[in-house]
């Protein structure tokens, strides 16, 4: 029995895993066991020898039963401890990386007109880059012969010889998508219309695409009153101030009666620019009253509907709020350059969340 005891503990205490140490179970204290097999013994003993020999087998089992019951937590400990060891992690680490990408800064001015008029119940209304000089002037009140058409240094689209399609110019402005949408949606509306527009121009401050943003508002009785305010509320939400003068100067546009251009109070010392404070003033925006002619174009009476509309460069107020000096600079794909007027990828511009963090 002692070499039985001697010849089990040894290779449990040899077994390298929980399969192993099953099989040892088997071998010694298994139904057909070595241990069993020796109990069997114990029938053909006399009492005297059976009385010795009985307590030693069950004292043997249990020894067994108990040495393959700590090998096992034994293992298992030491599995544990493998996997703490090997299935790690610095919880000190950065979550994710910066995208190397920014977002542009027309974009992300976009997205903050986009947000300051939502707020104000405006929606957004695209239309297409390539439009019929119809929807691009005649139905704005700007017909063949309006020096207007001259002003904007027009793309016209080739037009092969025989093609009867109406002409086709790369839109000047976004106008035509709110002659779209009108025709579409009718009156009532709140729109803005942010895009690429095209104009043959090139200089310092004038480049062949730039962006626009339009807005048109049609209801019963919309006035210049009803403009004023909602303009104080963007140019407040956008420059982040508290409060701001404008001052509307009579101006002309064939698309608006009476219209006026929108300067804002500002300084410029030390040679950046503070919105709503000084004695300067920057135009930013034109604007009017929609003319009925450009109602009646986009299929609203206007003996019934009025509205205001008005419109602004995105390059341009982008320029002026983050410091750009040269518009150029916008269309360069310069890396040095996105990099540092760049907006990170998941700040998206929100009135609650702020808009330019
Ligand atoms: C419809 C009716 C009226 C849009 C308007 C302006 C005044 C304006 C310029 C600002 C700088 C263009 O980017 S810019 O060069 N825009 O001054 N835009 S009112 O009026 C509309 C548009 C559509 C149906």
């Amino acid at each position: 029995m002692d070499d039985l005891k001697a010849k089990y503990l040894t290779q449990i205490a040899d077994a390298g895993d929980e399969s192993a140490l099953e099989a040892i179970r088997l071998a010694a204290v298994g139904k057909k066991g070595e241990v069993a097999l020796k109990m069997r013994e114990l029938g053909r003993m006399t009492p005297e020898e059976r009385q010795v020999a009985g307590p030693a087998l069950n004292a043997l089992k249990d020894e067994i039963n108990s040495a393959l019951a700590a090998k096992k937590a034994a293992l298992a400990d030491a599995a544990l401890d493998e996997r703490l060891r090997s299935e790690w992690l610095d919880v000190t680490l950065p979550t994710r990386h910066r995208p190397a990408g920014t977002i542009h800064p027309i974009s992300q001015v976009s997205e903050e007109v986009t947000a300051i008029f939502a707020e104000m119940g405006f929606s957004v209304a695209e239309g297409p880059r390539i439009d019929t000089d119809w929807y691009n002037f005649d139905a704005l009140n700007i017909p063949g012969h309006h020096p207007a058409r001259a002003e904007m240094d027009t793309f016209y689209m080739h037009r092969a010889e025989g093609d009867n399609r109406p002409p086709h110019v790369l839109r000047t402005h976004t106008s035509p998508v709110q002659i779209r949408s009108m025709e579409k949606t009718g009156a009532p509306t709140r729109i803005i219309c942010p895009g690429g527009v095209y104009r043959a121009d090139y200089d310092q401050t004038h480049t062949p695409m730039f962006h626009q943003v339009e807005g048109l508002a049609i209801d019963k009785d919309i006035s210049m009153a009803n403009l004023k305010w909602v303009l104080e509320e963007f140019v407040k939400s956008y420059f982040e101030v508290d409060g701001v003068d404008l001052r509307f100067r009579a101006s002309h546009f064939p698309f608006t009666e009476p219209s006026a251009e929108v300067d804002i109070r500002c300084s410029w010392e030390g040679g950046t620019l503070k919105v709503g404070e000084g004695d300067d003033w920057l135009e930013i925006l034109g604007s009017g009253m929609v003319h009925p002619k450009v109602l009646q174009a986009g299929g609203i009476d206007p003996e019934e509907w009025q509205g205001f509309a008005f419109g602004m460069g995105i390059d341009r107020i982008a320029m002026l709020k983050y410091g750009v000096p040269d518009l150029r600079a916008f269309f360069d794909s310069d890396l040095r350059w996105l990099r540092h007027y760049g907006f990170a990828a998941l700040d998206v511009p929100t009135l609650h969340g702020g808009l330019s963090r």
